[in-house]
């Protein structure tokens, strides 16, 4: 069984099906029927559950099929598939079986765009390490992805004056590419995540290994030197023998060189940190010293890889010193990731919502000089629990757990010896008991582990119903001690 190669090359007329009606769907039906397709969008989803979407849909001449998706798609000179829909779903296979080209989102944006892409994927670190860049590069550029607007949208808009789309990608994305060719492509690193979704571990690292697949011989690749997974793949392109993806066309075998980074040292080519500076060696002279590293804005050992992997990509596409400088003094933290909410008598509130699986958590509580109390759990997505309840136990004071997950998170962290563990039923009541048992000074941290689809809408709407949560306790205590005779704001 092979997938269909070849994306049309004039999209009029063409009979285009598309999975899924979300964000990636509903711009696919907008850029393609632009372009002249008929297409057909479906979604598992019932029609009232996408009232907006399917209104959305209309406007833009597309048909819509809900509540499940009908052998009707398979009539189609191309499937094309949003990011969230698996190549196991089993109209999928029947399309692959029929001989219908499959494509996903990101090859069909690759297709239409007009400027070279610099692509960065990794299990953690790519939204950071792409505003990184992006913001280093400036007006030069613009930012799409699994970040939040699909890149179909951006490349097939206005790029006047623009030389490079900075593009996210994710494992999903990468499941379906056939061509996709990044003039830059980064990985920052692999680690146990999305297993319920690519099964093994090897097969996730695979799918992240895609993101080179393709590229040419003058094409940029860069893998971060002090990640297992990253060498490996890194290892794979230095040597020609990335591996085949059934069905997919074979990975180029021509070895090419790799840039590496690395906080560790230096490395041969490419950027490293020494002696409170980046380092950045390219070709056979001297090493350049880039600038001296100042944390404030992106703490952690984790920021310091993100902040390497973005000036050693921007410094490959021409981007000076300068630059790189200014993009890191003028970073401001991105929502949900670490971000301080606030604090009251000495504790600390840190949304973390975005940390989905454990080396996100890990990173977090090395952060940290206070003591935690962890906020974890929701949707267990085929990590090992048993690992985090070890790490927690290991490293938090306190732990108050939620969500479908939480009463094994909990188990797992009292097996691995925390007596102070808590379940909550929601997350008022989670930051409520982790202020309480938090010592002062303390910190109080949402770093949940899991996905957040079992309790709220998505990773941001966790982050903010937390900091809500969080803000509102820190008003009830500033009340509970104000002195005698104060009076607030919209008292007077
Ligand atoms: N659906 C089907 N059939 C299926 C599966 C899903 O019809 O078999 C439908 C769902 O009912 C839903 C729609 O597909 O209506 C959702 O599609 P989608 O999940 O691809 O949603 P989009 O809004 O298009 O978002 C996608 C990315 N989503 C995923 O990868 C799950 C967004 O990444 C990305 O920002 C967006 O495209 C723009 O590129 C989100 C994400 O969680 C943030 N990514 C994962 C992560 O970062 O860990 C990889
Ligand atoms: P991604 O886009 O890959 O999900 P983000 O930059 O959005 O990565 O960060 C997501 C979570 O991972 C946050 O909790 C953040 O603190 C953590 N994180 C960011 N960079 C790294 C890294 N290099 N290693 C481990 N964790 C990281």
């Amino acid at each position: 069984m092979s997938v269909g190669m070849q994306l049309p090359d004039s999209w009029q007329g063409a009979r285009v099906s598309v999975l899924g009606l979300a964000r990636s769907g509903l711009a696919l039906a907008r850029v393609l029927g632009e372009r002249g397709a008929q297409v057909l969008l479906s979604d598992t989803r019932p029609a009232d559950q996408l009232a907006s979407e399917i209104a959305q849909a209309q406007a833009v001449g597309a048909e819509v099929e809900t509540g499940g998706h009908s052998e009707r798609l398979l009539q189609a000179d191309v499937l094309v598939m949003s990011p969230g829909v698996s190549l196991y779903a089993p109209v999928v296979q029947q399309a692959m079986s029929a001989g219908v080209a499959v494509a996903g989102e990101v090859e069909v944006a690759w297709s239409l765009c007009p400027r070279p892409i610099l692509a960065v994927t990794g299990t953690n670190g790519k939204s950071t390490t792409c505003s990184l860049l992006q913001a280093a590069l400036g007006e030069r550029s613009r930012l799409a992805g699994n970040i939040g607007v699909p890149l179909v949208s951006e490349v097939s808009g206005d790029l006047a004056g623009v030389d490079f789309v900075v593009a996210e990608i994710s494992s999903f994305q990468l499941e379906t590419t056939h061509r996709f060719a990044p003039r830059l492509a980064m990985l920052t690193n692999v680690t146990p995540d999305h297993l319920d979704r690519h099964r093994t571990m090897q097969e996730y690292i695979m799918s992240k290994a895609r993101l080179f697949a393709y590229q040419g011989l003058d094409d940029i690749s860069i893998c971060n030197a002090d990640d297992e997974a990253a060498r490996l793949v890194g290892a794979w392109v230095e040597s020609g023998t990335l591996p085949s993806w059934p069905g997919f066309p074979p990975p180029t075998t021509e070895p090419r060189p790799v840039l590496w980074y690395s906080a560790l040292g230096p490395v041969e080519r490419g950027c490293w940190f020494s002696e409170g500076a980046f380092w950045l060696r390219l070709d056979e002279k001297p090493a350049q010293r880039l600038l001296t590293w100042n944390p404030a804005n992106l703490p952690g050992p984790h920021n310091l890889s993100n902040a390497l992997a973005a000036c050693l990509a921007a410094s490959c596409v021409g981007c000076a010193p300068a630059d790189l400088e200014a993009a890191l003094a003028g970073y401001g933290r991105m929502h949900h990731r670490m971000e301080e909410v606030g604090s009251c008598q000495g504790v600390l509130f840190v949304d973390d919502s975005k940390a989905t699986n454990l080396s996100s958590v890990e990173s977090a509580l090395q952060s940290y000089a206070d003591p935690v109390v962890l906020i974890a759990g929701g949707r267990d997505k085929g990590l090992d629990l048993a690992a985090l309840g070890g790490m927690i136990a290991a490293r938090c004071h306190a732990l108050v757990a939620i969500g479908e997950a939480g009463p094994r998170i909990l188990q797992e962290a009292r097996d691995a010896g925390l007596s102070r563990a808590e379940l909550a039923g929601d997350i008022h009541d989670a930051v409520r008991r982790a202020f309480a048992l938090a010592p002062r000074p303390g910190v109080v941290l949402l770093s949940p582990a899991c996905t957040s689809f079992d309790m709220f809408r998505n990773a941001e709407d966790r982050g903010d119903k937390f900091t809500q949560a969080a803000r509102r306790l820190i008003d009830d205590q500033s009340e509970h001690v104000r002195p005698a005779g104060a009076v607030t704001m919209e008292e007077r």
